[in-house]
Formats: structure tokens, sequence, C-alpha cells
């Protein structure tokens, strides 16, 4: 399965990704982890995202499909993969749709996870990461709400999109996800 995760800053997608990889042994391609690995590392990279990272914006597309153009190179993504947090823009879905054109291994779902922004603002103050103070929150769902949420019309349009509500437990939530994807793999 080849799935792409997208939904507001602290919706929850790692989490939930964590465990979608375990149950259906896919690679996980997270770029924000991509990223902060870089910046810990002190590559030069990293130290380019975290100028953006650290103000709630994106980092630039051409940095990040380069990532993901050489990730997606590695053997353990032909059995199938799930995208965490990219593409993030209209230019990188278009990025990633030439990418999987070329390799003839086209998308199975794109799952948009929902969840209100109180609740967004809750969940990032109780996780306490650099990037999570108030006003970096703030500017990473303007961000969101005007780089990233075209995507799911873009995604519709295709008829990849598949809408799983955000609110619950972790469990509840995992259970909802877990219906859409064996539906998919059925
Ligand atoms: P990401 O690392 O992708 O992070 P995120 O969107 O903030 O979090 P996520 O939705 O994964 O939430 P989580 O499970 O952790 O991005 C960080 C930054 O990297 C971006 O702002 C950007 O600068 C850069 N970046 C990444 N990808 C990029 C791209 N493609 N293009 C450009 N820039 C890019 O959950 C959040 C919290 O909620 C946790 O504390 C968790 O424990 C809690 N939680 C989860 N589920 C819950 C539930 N059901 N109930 C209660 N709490 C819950």
């Amino acid at each position: 399965m080849r799935i792409i995760f997208i939904g507001p800053p602290g919706a929850g997608k790692g989490t939930q990704a964590e465990r979608i990889v375990q149950t259906y042994r896919l690679a996980h391609l997270s770029t924000g982890d991509m990223l902060r690995a870089a910046r810990d590392a002190k590559t030069e990279i990293g130290q380019k995202a975290e100028q953006y990272m650290s103000r709630g914006q994106l980092v630039p597309d051409d940095v990040i499909v380069a990532i993901i153009a050489r990730r997606l190179e590695e053997p353990d993504c032909r059995a199938g993969y799930l995208l965490d947090g990219f593409p993030r823009t209209i230019a990188q879905a278009e990025a990633l749709d030439t990418m999987l054109r070329q390799k003839g291994t086209p998308l199975d779902a794109v799952l948009e996870l929902d969840v209100p922004e109180e609740e967004l603002f809750r969940r990032l103050a109780g996780r306490g990461r650099a990037d999570d103070k108030p006003e970096v929150i703030s500017q990473r769902l303007v961000a969101y709400r005007q780089q990233t949420a075209p995507l799911l019309d873009y995604y519709a349009k295709r008829g990849l999109l598949r809408k799983i509500n955000g609110l619950g437990s972790i469990e509840e939530i995992f259970a909802r996800t877990k219906t859409e994807l064996d539906r998919l793999a059925g």
C-alpha cells in the first residue's frame, strides 16, 4: 500500500502512523522526523530547515522534494509506505505525482485526519516541542490553512481522499483508520 497522511499540526499523524506502519508493515516516511534528525545532526539541510521550523513555516519545497525523492529509492519502500507530513503544498503533490508516474506506482489513498483547532492547541501545548509555543502553533495553522488544506480538494478530485474523525482516544482513531485501510486492502 502507498498512502499519504494529511492533517493539521498536532492532529496525531505521527502517533497514528506508528501504529499503521507496524500493522501493515509499511515504511514510515515522516518529513518532520527527517528534518528534526537533520537538525540534530547539524547537517547543512538541517540547519537551513530549522530556521523555518522554529518560526512555524514550511521548509522550501525543493529541499523537501529532494529528501523524499532520495528516500523513495530505498529498498524498504518497495513493499509500500506511509507518507506522514508530505506533501504539504500543491507543488510537493505535483512533484510526487511526477515521481510516482515515472515509477509506475500510483497512490492507493490519502487519509485526512480531521481535528478541530481548539483540540490541536490543547494537544500541542501538552507535547511541548520547541515549535509548540502558542505563537508558533498559530503560524503553523496559518501555513496549514493556506498551503496544505488545498491538497484536500486536489486529492478528492482524484478520488483518493478518505476523511477520518481524529477526535477520541488514540485506539478509537486507529480503529477508524484500520477500517478504511482494510477496505482498501480488501
Ligand atoms: P511534523 O513533524 O509533521 O509534525 P506535526 O504536524 O506538528 O504533528 P503530528 O500531526 O504528527 O502530531 P503528533 O502525532 O506528534 O511537522 C513539523 C514541522 O516540520 C512543520 O511545521 C514544518 O516546518 C516542517 N515540515 C515537515 N514536513 C514538511 C513538508 N512536507 N514541507 C515543508 N515543511 C515540512 O501528535 C501531537 C500531540 O498530540 C502529541 O503530543 C500526541 O501525544 C498527542 N495526541 C495524538 N493523538 C491524540 C489523541 N487521540 N488524543 C489526545 N492527544 C493526542
